[in-house]
């Protein structure tokens, strides 16, 4: 299972390498202190280009409930290399899970892991103790039934684990998935629907590798300050793959699933991304993007036009959010293919198109959300979110503070906060009730960072200084805020103290280190 942190090539000879703490621990995940291992072996070749992957989808209904294995696993990334990897039900990722609104979806959850996890539905509105948070952790061996039943907007949701301190890693060794959740009411028949023809899933991930194929992996230092980010790109968990689908338009579920990196996507001939779906529901007319920026956690669906015939490239610009990892020359970046370091996700080849592809642009989107009709906001809550306090406290500890003590696992717990607290299981820190309108005004301080809300869908009032136009950004619960937004937020469903909501950042590595902090709601 585990193997030896010898197994890892460093380049930096002052390089520290922490032993992996238990080899009951997840896996061979590699702790490297100080460096970010970005040092992937070019001596195991990196084939790009093989077909992509797609998630089966599984129904979900109430009457069988479908079983959800977290387990370990193995999977070829690198030509020859089989790595450990977690999984739901197979080596890395997990099915793509289907729910209809209104109808109840049994699942039963278990986990053959030999240590705790949870499963967080992301985006889901579903009362707290069914959200999977940090609370609601199925020990080794153990296993949970539940039956989810939502009422909210179509889109493309995603299940992931949500262990407390774990979240990063667990995340990285595969434990995520898709989750659609369709609404008869709001079928529209114009957007290509055929899973895996002109209806893809794509969830894009970095990670980096060690020579053997093994996952690397550092939540220390400069890793942890910017959050882990990986030299390598996958979609569906294959490097860089292509896709072949009909000269037609062509739907793309797009999810970012990176613990850290922020992707600017685009085609290599500045083809338009036709946006119908944002985060949590579908946009009233399509939104076309050159360029679309996607966080992690965030998700998009978007139209492209294959009808040409003509393959293309999809592109990210390089996410140059944090700066740690490059003033320490440990930045991991994927190999460049253009001007600034743009770099490939992957590659789409056309072939035929048959009957039953979608021949043009729908202009106007059925089920799409209008602008909320919400009453006026009852109160208003202020979030800042801080990568730096820990910075700030460390210093004056003697020799643990400053950038050595950042080496430290457990040194890390006031580095990462909410309003200068880092998060902490026993402590609730605000409680709020159902059906009330609330202003939240998010700031960050140090870096960009995507907040995330359980349980809910906001409207995002004002973006970094800018008005948001909720007929182009619909309904999210994830955003990118470089320097502060304002929301309005509302809930449905009960958290209580036990089993509280969370808001988190969704950079995984900040998460972990406590910029997270929970709340019920009653
Ligand atoms: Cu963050």
């Amino acid at each position: 299972m585990t193997h030896d942190a010898a197994d890892t090539h460093v380049p930096h000879s002052d390089a520290r390498i922490t032993p992996v703490r238990s080899r009951r621990r997840l896996l061979g995940l590699i702790l490297a202190g100080g460096a970010a291992p970005a040092f992937i072996g070019r001596a195991v070749a990196a084939q790009p280009g093989s077909p992509l992957p797609v998630p089966p989808l599984l129904d979900l209904d109430a009457s069988a409930p479908q079983r959800l294995e977290a387990m370990a696993g193995r999977r070829e990334f690198l030509a020859g290399a089989r790595a450990d990897v977690l999984g739901y039900g197979q080596g890395f990722l997990g099915p793509a899970l289907r729910m209809t609104r209104g109808r109840a979806a049994r699942i039963d959850l278990v986990n053959r892991l030999d240590e705790p996890t949870t499963v967080h539905w992301h985006g889901l509105h579903v009362p707290g103790e069914l959200d999977g948070g940090p609370q609601s952790a199925i020990a080794p061996g153990a296993r949970k039934s539940l039956s989810l039943l939502v009422d909210q907007p179509a889109a493309t949701y995603w299940y992931h684990a949500h262990q407390h301190g774990r979240t990063a890693p667990q995340v990285y060794a595969g434990l995520a998935g898709l989750l659609i959740l369709d609404d008869p009411r709001a079928a529209d028949a114009s957007l290509p629907q055929r899973w895996g023809v002109d209806d893809l899933p794509l969830v894009i991930q970095d990670r980096a590798f060690t020579r053997g194929g093994q996952l690397a992996y550092s939540a220390m230092g400069p890793t942890m300050m910017d959050g882990f980010k990986g030299s390598h790109i996958l979609v569906n968990g294959a490097l860089q793959p292509q896709a072949r689908v009909p000269a037609a338009w062509v739907r793309l579920r797009l999810l970012n699933g990176s613990n850290a990196r922020i992707y600017q996507l685009h085609f290599d001939d500045g083809r338009a991304l036709q946006q119908i779906a944002s985060d949590a529901g579908r946009l009233p007319v399509p939104v076309a993007h050159t360029r679309l920026l996607l966080a992690p956690g965030e998700r998009a669906e978007v139209l492209v036009d294959f009808s040409s015939g003509s393959g293309a490239r999809l592109l990210s610009a390089p996410d140059t959010n944090g700066h740690m990892a490059d003033m320490m020359g440990a930045a991991a970046s994927p190999p460049a293919v253009g001007e600034g370091g743009v770099f490939e996700v992957m590659r789409f080849a056309t072939e035929p198109a048959g009957t039953g592809a979608a021949r043009a642009l729908p202009a106007r989107l059925a089920g799409a959300a209008l602008a909320p009709d919400w009453p006026a906001a009852v109160r208003r809550r202020v979030f800042t979110l801080d990568a730096h306090g820990g910075m700030r406290a460390g210093r004056g500890r003697g020799p643990m503070g400053g950038m050595a003590g950042m080496g430290r696992a457990g040194s890390m717990g006031g580095m990462m906060t909410i309003n200068g607290r880092s998060f902490d299981m026993g402590r609730l820190d605000f409680a709020t009730r159902r059906g009330e309108v609330e202003r939240w005004e998010v700031r960050t301080e140090g870096m960009a960072h995507p907040f995330h809300v359980h349980g809910t869908l906001f409207q995002i009032l004002s973006l970094d200084g800018v008005k948001q136009d909720f007929a182009r950004t619909g309904w999210k619960d994830t955003v990118l805020v470089q320097d502060r937004a304002e929301l309005l937020v509302r809930f449905s469903q009960r958290a209580d103290r036990a089993t509280p909501y969370m808001l988190h950042c969704h950079i995984l590595e900040h998460e972990d280190a406590g910029m997270m902090a929970q709340f019920s709601v009653a």
